[in-house]
């Protein structure tokens, strides 16, 4: 689908990789340098009069604004381009909708999305008692009067569904069907080269049939020199200045980086120092709470745009926040430092124990899996009579983990 963009800042480079994961192509873009947006019309109307003209003859079907629009400046623009407008939220949004997996990152989008439309909606009540609104919504002013109706009570069925979805949460993450598949989730802010490193890492032609890993990202394809044992998934990342109200929604698609073997933190090393350290952090303080000690490497990406001095202080800095996690620099473009990712993702897949054990069916088997959550990746599979585990751990804890499996009376059947 093509689109044009609309931005106060020259730098549309977020907004482009924002855009690409929606499969969105970018017919033109237009800048209009001003102190801040115009009040009701976002650019001024000399400018839009100018983008009217020049976009009259490409074709395009939505007008992307790379900024948070006002309710009146939306509706200024839909009416102005009779095309479907959306903001960064907007794109966001959809972004989020694409990617989540769960029941309850399903839910979180959803409200996220009815509560971000409705002060769209109600400038639309307010200003159009005539003529029809182009995309979203489409039907007019009687419609969209019901639908505000019809949104609120929504919203509340949705916020009552969660609290409930809430509590089965770890319930949900045995849902994957990878078996035996050492799943590599790549994290890290949106252009930070996530998608290039995983076109890099893995052949065109492998993607993952998403019936196949329904639970798994949008994207899943096989690293190569691995003979299909390893999927990588792309996914959503970490998006820079994103509004509060979309918090929930956005942790709930991070499952899909939770649920991996081992996770890889992209960032992009063309950034400046100050940057750099602060993505890493941010993103290491974000994941470590939910990932029960998975393994993670910090890959420096875009290798290829700094200076050979440069690398050097670079991978220092990476060193120092990455705090004892193997840290590579690599270079999509160059093909640079690919193969030490494939060492290190063929490493630690090696280095990571299975044991397989089942449980009898008592009170104690399920408090000492909710436990082991804390050592180990657990997948469990409840059968009439035992409830069959299998976890991934790392090797020092092997002897640990079986002896609390037999105290609780289980059999372990493979370490
Ligand atoms: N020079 C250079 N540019 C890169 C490299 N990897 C990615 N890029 C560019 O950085 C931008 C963002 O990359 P992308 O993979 O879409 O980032 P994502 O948002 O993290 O998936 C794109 O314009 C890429 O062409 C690299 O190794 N070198
Ligand atoms: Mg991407």
């Amino acid at each position: 689908m093509r689109v044009i963009v609309l931005s106060l800042t020259e730098d549309l480079s977020e907004m482009r990789s924002l855009l690409e994961t929606l499969n969105m192509e970018i017919a033109a873009n237009y800048v209009q340098r001003r102190q801040g947006p115009h009040v009701s019309s976002y650019f001024g109307s000399g400018k839009i009069e100018e983008v009217l003209e020049e976009a009259e003859s490409l074709d395009f079907e939505k007008v992307i604004v790379n900024d948070d629009l006002k309710p009146s400046q939306h509706h200024y623009l839909e009416m102005a381009f009779q095309k479907e407008c959306i903001d960064r939220v907007g794109v966001i949004l959809r972004i989020f909708s694409e990617h989540a997996q769960t029941p309850e990152a399903i839910a979180q989008v959803q409200l996220a999305r009815l509560k971000y439309e409705l002060p769209f909606l109600r400038e639309w009540i307010h200003k159009a008692k005539s003529g029809e609104r182009p995309g979203f919504l489409a039907g007019g002013a009687y419609a969209t009067d019901v639908y505000y109706e019809h949104a609120r009570a929504h919203m509340r069925r949705i916020e009552g569904r969660l609290s409930k979805l809430s509590h089965e949460r770890k319930a949900k993450r045995q849902s994957r069907k990878d078996q035996g598949r050492f799943i590599v989730s790549l994290a890290g802010y949106t252009n930070a080269g996530k998608s290039a490193l995983l076109n890099a890492l893995c052949d065109s032609e492998s993607a993952v049939s998403s019936q196949m890993f329904s639970s798994l990202g949008t994207v899943t394809r096989r690293v190569r020199d691995t003979k299909g044992s390893v999927l990588m998934i792309d996914t959503v990342g970490f998006i820079r200045n994103l509004p509060p109200d979309l918090v929930d929604a956005f942790e709930s698609t991070l499952e899909e980086i939770f649920f991996a073997d081992l996770i890889l933190l992209i960032v992009d090393v063309s950034e400046d120092d100050e940057c750099i350290r602060m993505k890493v952090k941010t993103c290491l303080a974000y994941l470590e709470p939910h990932i029960q000690g998975r393994p993670i490497v910090v890959v420096g990406s875009k290798a290829d745009m700094i200076s050979p001095e440069r690398i050097i202080s670079v991978e220092l800095i990476l060193a120092e926040v990455a705090r004892g996690r193997p840290v590579i620099l690599t270079s999509s473009t160059s093909q640079t430092g690919l193969t030490n990712v494939l060492h290190q993702i063929i490493e630690i897949q090696n280095r990571t124990s299975v044991i397989s054990a089942s449980l009898p069916l008592t009170d104690a088997s399920y408090s000492l899996v909710s436990g082991l959550y804390e050592l180990a990746v657990v997948k469990q599979n409840l059968t009439d009579c035992s409830l069959n585990i299998e976890l991934k751990c790392n090797p020092d804890d092997v002897e640990k983990i079986k002896g609390l499996l037999m105290a609780a009376g289980g059999s372990v059947e493979r370490a």
